[in-house]
């Protein structure tokens, strides 16, 4: 059980920023590198923290905060090669930042203006799943086609494409998940599993998902399974670029657990200090993920002081914009849901659209009268 609280991770990068080494893992970046991983770091927090103010103003129905989680999602986000697929969650925030996915897509999805909207082929990043582990199959299907499609095992940079699932520690308890994991292994396919254990799945710790840490499910699978800080965005990063070579390569799926802590509730719907203590979200704040880019950034005086406050103008920026761009948001044309179930429409949902425009129009006309 001591395994499960103190886990032996990959880390590369202290909480105070210090840099240290790891036997199988190095981050194969520069300074300038690092100092571009921080800004996407701050730039994902700002839109995290606009959302969940904006949610509060009742400008959005609901919203999951990634607080906590930044390092986790910019350090794999960025380890993705372009032709890389990645079936996201409901929290992948960053991940979507790293995919040129518009932070406007996401929170009119989260307003109901529209039920996403960015286009997967066009990101390589799928629509967000909130049947939890769902998108496990999803990715280990699509990364068995690439398979079958020869890109994967060629040798030629550019073209070998590996997939990557995201989820979170309670949906590796799901049948979805285990069964995804049972197909990656026996199919070798190219996917990278990509468990985010924030260590609360809404009210459920951990510790009563399992009995053994995470990562070492994937040994009962057939496949390699690591520990990774996730609140270490280096780590994160090296961790995800070889487990995600290795699937390109041809060498089939792994599974990497990233360590980290879910700071804020678990949706703007939840009341976090109903089943944790202030205690836990307090020591997690000493492991924060921006900071200790930060300490780094200033320990080896890669960037000067004006580095940090244009970030933080830019941060501002994109806050404003946000704010504004939603509440210039149109009111949603309700049927439209109708025409977005299958691509081709089926004559059964044509009727009730109808049907429903009709009773919709009736309203308006007994509100007029
Ligand atoms: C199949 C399914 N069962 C239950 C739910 C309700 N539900 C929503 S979020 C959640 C917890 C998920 O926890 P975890 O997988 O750890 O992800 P996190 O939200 O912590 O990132 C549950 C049970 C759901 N969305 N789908």
């Amino acid at each position: 059980m001591a395994d499960l609280v103190d886990p032996p991770l990959v880390q590369l990068l202290t909480p105070e920023g210090e840099r240290v080494e790891h036997p199988d893992y190095r981050f194969d970046g520069d300074d300038e590198m690092i100092a571009g991983l921080y800004r996407d770091l701050v730039l994902t927090r700002r839109i995290d923290t606009e959302a969940t103010a904006l949610q509060r103003h009742g400008e959005l129905g609901i919203w999951a905060s990634l607080l906590g989680q930044e390092a986790a999602q910019i350090g794999s986000g960025r380890a993705l090669a372009p032709q890389d697929f990645a079936f996201p969650t409901y929290r992948e925030h960053g991940v979507a930042w790293c995919r040129d996915v518009d932070p406007m897509a996401l929170l009119r999805l989260f307003r109901g203006t529209d039920q996403g909207t960015w286009d997967p082929d066009e990101h390589n990043f799928g629509l967000y799943t909130i049947v939890i582990g769902a998108q496990t199959l999803h990715a280990t299907g699509y990364a068995m086609g690439i398979q079958r499609d020869g890109a994967v095992g060629t040798g030629e940079a550019g073209r070998d494409a590996a997939v990557v699932a995201y989820f979170g520690d309670g949906a590796t308890s799901q049948g979805d998940v285990n069964e995804a994991f049972v197909y990656a292994a026996v199919m070798n396919a190219p996917v990278v599993f990509f468990c985010q254990n924030n260590q609360w799945a809404i009210s459920e710790p951990t510790t009563r998902q399992t009995r053994v840490p995470l990562y070492q499910r994937a040994a009962g699978f057939g496949f390699p399974g690591v520990r990774v800080d996730g609140n270490d965005v280096l780590a994160v990063h090296a961790v995800t670029t070889e487990a995600l070579q290795r699937a390109r390569e041809g060498s089939g799926p792994s599974l990497i657990e990233a360590f980290t802590y879910r700071m804020g509730a678990h949706t703007t719907t939840d009341d976090p200090t109903r089943y944790r203590v202030s205690d836990e979200v307090e020591r997690w704040k000493l492991r924060d993920p921006l900071e200790r880019v930060r300490a780094y950034l200033r320990r080896v005086h890669a960037v000067d002081e004006a580095f940090f406050t244009d970030i933080e103008t830019e941060a501002e920026a994109i806050g404003e914009r946000l704010r504004a761009d939603v509440r210039a948001l149109p009111d949603p044309d309700p049927t439209m849901l109708f025409g977005n179930v299958f691509t081709e429409q089926t004559s059964e949902l044509a009727a009730e659209q109808a049907e429903y425009a009709a009773w919709s129009a009736s309203l308006e006309s007994e509100v007029v009268r």
